[in-house]
């Protein structure tokens, strides 16, 4: 493969916007690589503008569980776009978006649609400091919940990616309103709601971290979350920004059968189109304006054209019968494979596999339930992994903390592909 033209782009973007990109973690950063610039997608091939493909399962981030360029999601933006793109008004595609994730997510009785997960998160957390009256946040160190300012405290993704959790820029006010608790450590939490419990207006939490690597929640993780939260009059937020919709049409909380005060979606939802969401019980819902005195706004919220996609895309997943059994049954055999190719070349490697989310870490350690764990990972080696990888024409996260998503086009001939690829690059790291 050659990348000409990507890094000319790159050398042209870089003089106009900062690192060339407009997120961090797209610079491949801590790849040591440069990144290739996106001519076009479909299904679930990528093409570069120097005509390279790639089998993409980095799927935007998360949105794409459909493949690129859907045809049902690309007619039913086309059809809303001859009709105008933005009103700043009321129109139906928002209250039918809002019907489809009230039905889909039972914990949600109302929901407001903003255009980004960032937004969705900030504007629960001051949701619910407005509805408790609390300042405290708690959240976990290597949970991502976007870059507001109150979440870039021991923050995972783009900021563990790049040695930045804690962010310059975030006052030292807020971040004594954030307490960090260790992902799957209950007595962590508990003991600061000891101390605390009642300045904590409430927990914000992955269901299953994406952002450290893939992190399942631990057995009664959750539950203890809910149960704290519960004790102290305290809210439960369910981060659902990648798990909503990917591990079931009720997301995390269906999953594994916990209900959250609170959830915040994006990412799927838009169908690759900017939105976010948040939403819950009724009686926290109506404290936001225009009925309630907790403010939060937006021009493009609720964007027509993004609903659009949002709606063609949710309903596309509830009509497609096999559409969950078939993202595990795929998900479960390159799971597999993987740990042949580790057996088969004594790589060592650990991975975390929640439905069509997973991480391959590149550790020792015989199990990653927590940061620290993750962060024994060998970045290196992820990083000249990722390069083979991307040589074969194979399109994975340009970071050891991120995931990997399966989505419902991938078929069983590209899986078989990519665990052949997989298991020559396992050779190379090997020797
Ligand atoms: P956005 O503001 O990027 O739409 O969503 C923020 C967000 C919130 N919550 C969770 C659990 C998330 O994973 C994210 C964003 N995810 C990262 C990648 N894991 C986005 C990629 C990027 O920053 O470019």
């Amino acid at each position: 493969m050659q990348f000409t033209k990507s890094i000319d782009a790159f050398k042209k973007a870089q003089q106009v916007i900062p690192g060339g990109v407009n997120s961090p973690v797209r610079a491949f950063k801590s790849v040591n690589l440069n990144p290739v610039f996106i001519q076009k997608g479909k299904g679930s091939i990528l093409t570069d503008i120097d005509g390279n493909q790639y089998i993409d399962f980095l799927a935007s981030w998360g949105p794409l569980i459909f493949g690129h360029a859907h045809d049902t999601i690309l007619a039913a933006i086309s059809e809303a776009a001859q009709k105008g793109t933005s009103y700043g008004a009321p129109t139906e595609y928002e209250t039918k978006m809002a019907e489809l994730i009230i039905e889909m997510v039972p914990s949600i009785e109302k929901v407001r649609m903003v255009s980004s997960g960032t937004e969705a998160t900030m504007s629960a957390i001051r949701l619910a400091r407005g509805f408790t009256g609390r300042e405290a946040i708690l959240k976990f160190a290597g949970n991502y919940h976007g870059h507001g300012d109150s979440f870039l405290i021991q923050a995972g993704s783009g900021a563990i990616t790049l040695g930045l959790p804690n962010s310059p820029g975030v006052t030292l006010g807020t971040a004594r309103d954030t307490v960090i608790a260790e992902y799957n450590n209950l007595d962590s939490v508990r003991a600061i709601f000891r101390e605390k419990g009642h300045e904590i207006a409430a927990i914000i939490v992955e269901a299953v971290s994406g952002n450290m690597g893939c992190v399942p929640p631990s057995e009664g993780f959750l539950q203890g979350l809910k149960d704290i939260t519960k004790e102290y009059g305290a809210l439960l937020i369910f981060d659902e920004v990648i798990t909503g919709f990917r591990l079931a049409k009720g997301g995390a909380q269906e999953y594994y059968g916990i209900t959250p005060d609170l959830t915040t979606l994006g990412k799927i939802i838009g169908g690759g189109l900017p939105v976010g969401a948040y939403g819950g019980r009724k009686e926290i819902m109506d404290m936001l304006a225009p009925i309630g005195p907790v403010y939060q706004a937006g021009t493009l919220s609720g964007n027509p054209l993004a609903m659009s996609a949002g709606i063609a895309m949710l309903t596309m997943m509830k009509d497609t019968v096999d559409f969950y059994p078939e993202l595990e049954r795929k998900a479960a055999i390159l799971e597999a494979g993987i740990h042949k190719n580790l057996a088969e070349t004594g790589v060592k490697g650990v991975i975390n596999r929640v439905g069509s989310m997973m991480t391959l870490f590149f550790t020792d350690q015989a199990q990653v339930t927590s940061l620290n764990e993750a962060m024994t990972s060998d970045t290196e080696k992820y990083a000249s992994f990722f390069k083979m990888t991307l040589e074969s024409g194979i399109y994975i996260a340009p970071s050891q903390f991120e995931c990997l998503f399966i989505s419902y086009v991938h078929t069983d001939k590209e899986i078989e592909h990519v665990l052949a690829e997989n298991l020559k690059a396992l050779k190379q790291l090997s020797k």
